[in-house]
């Protein structure tokens, strides 16, 4: 039975390249998955783009003198030339401020909700710079944060604890663009009455399967008190206006707009497709899994808040879950660009092929807790299991059959029975690689490929084939043909990971191009044609030199 799947990665601001922090956590995954999803044949859109509003851009553009939408449509450009080079492959990369977004799709949202009460106007105190002449929001302030007592806390939200609030809770405020003490002055802004949806939240989040746990509770936890009306405007030029009658100079607030380019993307998407109605099957199918890869700082926006706006507006799926990866650590400080400590995918990707570091992101995934990226780990890993493990595999495997068996998959295969021991191993693999991808462990369903692979070094090593070629030569043919089933196999268990070296694979093991749902059913029975022409794939990972990770 064919699922549909709805994958969103969070839309990274427009104001940064990406780093691999970003890739760790959101981006990676969501892709891994998408193309587990394809392979087997589900049904799945993936929609990513970036987030052009709010006080990251316009920040951005002042330092650089510049306006925010050259800021945005530069970095949207870089972040999908970046996205593509590490071969993530969303269905459509769009961006906030590309003007479908606005209306209907922003502009609705707010409207309908607006409609049903739900959307309240009041006068507020806002921070106003005297020396800028501005008033002050999000990221315009920052000062210590009123939960944990972090300095530096962005105007929005803690980066430390994750927590989001009203800015005139800041402890000691100042502008962060002049440094100095801001005044409070009075302004109307609109709030979403976030407080009505949080019992249908909690009997939501209270059914939800196959959540992380700490995402779940983190959700459940900040519902047990009442939550906050949430200021959703600003006193900005750069957003999507708020369209309502005396409400000149505000914009909707980055976190209001920014998740509703979820459903714009998707419905410029089915547009570009020619079929405008497209859309409904994926957001108002209740059949349809909507699932949203995030960072952990996300949590908040995509379990409590976003949800409280799908409910609101109605008639639209909320997450079937929501996938945040804990923080990707780098010199023991969380990968940001703020803090200017970061490695930046393009700088990555300029040195190694994308395969690597995919592999090696997936590796260290922070998907329970933080994790370290570290330069000789990275080389480390890729020389350990890319080139010892799996490489070497391959290699041996390939140039064997080359040299002594013709190029050819030998006969037999299915019918032998320490091929078939082989083969049992092999879907004993498939089996914990699936259930590990569909309970969304990336880390551990590439282990479960990689430790194939150990495997077939192993059979290969206790077959002995260079002895065997002389003394039993049927022996060693079979040896041989099951090795290139279990190297056949890894073509599939590794393609969601290893996208081009999985098609190397098959292109070697004369296999089509890409892997579908019969190869991984079929994964403990002969694959490879019998007498099937092979071509080695080559050296797939060549050792990296350990003297210049840096
Ligand atoms: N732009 C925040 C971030 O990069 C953000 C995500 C929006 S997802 C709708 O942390
Ligand atoms: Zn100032």
């Amino acid at each position: 039975m064919t699922r549909r799947f709805l994958v969103t990665a969070a839309l990274p601001y427009a104001n940064n390249r990406l780093h691999l922090g970003h890739v760790a956590g959101a981006y990676l995954p969501a892709d891994i998955y998408v193309r587990y999803l394809r392979m087997l044949g589900d049904d799945v859109i993936f929609i990513c783009g970036s987030d052009d509003y709010g006080v990251p851009v316009t920040i951005s553009a002042q330092k650089e003198a510049c306006s925010p939408q050259e800021v945005a449509d530069r970095y949207r450009r870089l972040q999908q030339e970046a996205f593509r080079a590490l071969g993530i492959e969303f269905d459509i990369y769009s961006g906030t401020s590309i003007c479908r977004h606005h209306a209907p799709s922003a502009q609705e949202f707010f409207a309908k909700i607006h409609a049903a009460g739900k959307i309240v106007p009041r006068e507020t105190e806002q921070f106003y710079c005297p020396r800028c002449d501005r008033f002050l929001p999000d990221r315009y302030v920052e000062g210590t944060c009123p939960f944990c007592k972090q300095p530096e806390a962005r105007g929005d939200q803690c980066d430390a604890c994750g927590r989001a609030f009203e800015q005139t809770e800041l402890i000691d405020p100042y502008c962060a663009t002049c440094r100095s003490r801001p005044e409070i002055r009075r302004t109307k802004h609109w709030f979403f009455q976030l407080d009505s949806f949080r019992e249908a939240l909690r009997a939501w989040l209270g059914d939800a399967q196959g959540w992380r746990e700490n995402v779940r509770n983190y959700a459940l936890g900040t519902l047990r008190d009442k939550l906050p009306d949430r200021s959703i405007t600003r006193d900005l030029s750069w957003g999507v206006p708020v369209p309502l009658a005396g409400a000149d100079g505000k914009v909707l607030y980055v976190w209001f707009d920014a998740p509703i380019g979820y459903w714009s993307f998707t419905k410029e998407l089915f547009e570009q497709r020619g079929d405008a109605e497209g859309w409904r099957r994926y957001w108002q199918d209740p059949e349809t899994r909507l699932l949203h890869f995030i960072g952990k700082d996300n949590i908040i926006f995509h379990a409590v808040i976003w949800p409280a706006m799908l409910l609101a507006f109605g008639d639209l799926v909320l997450p079937a879950n929501v996938p945040a990866n804990e923080y990707l650590n780098f010199k023991g400080e969380k990968l940001s660009k703020s803090r200017g400590n970061a490695v930046w995918l393009d700088d990555m990707l300029a040195r190694y092929e994308a395969d690597r570091v995919r592999y090696y992101l997936t590796a260290i995934a922070p998907e329970g807790r933080d994790s370290n990226f570290t330069f000789e780990e990275f080389t480390a890993r890729n020389n350990e299991v890319l080139s010892d493990v799996l490489g070497n595999f391959f290699h041996r495997v390939f140039t064997f059959a080359e040299r002594h068996l013709g190029g050819r998959q030998p006969k037999g295969v299915a019918g032998d029975a320490r091929a078939r021991g082989l083969l049992a191993k092999v879907a004993e693999a498939r089996d914990r690689w699936q259930d590990a991808l569909e309970g969304l462990r990336f880390k551990e369903a590439l282990a479960a490929a990689v430790d194939l692979g150990r495997e077939g070094n192993r059979y290969f090593d206790a077959a002995e084939p260079w002895k065997t070629r002389k003394s039993d030569p049927a022996r060693c043919a079979l040896d041989i043909g099951a090795s290139l089933e279990l190297a056949s196999a890894l073509s599939v268990l590794l393609a969601p990971y290893l996208p081009a070296t999985a098609a190397r694979l098959r292109a070697a093991l004369a296999l089509p191009a890409a892997a579908g749902n019969s190869d991984v059913e079929g994964l403990g029975r002969p694959l490879i044609a019998e007498g099937a022409p092979l071509a080695s794939p080559g050296i797939l990972f060549p050792k990296l030199d350990q003297e210049a990770a840096t």
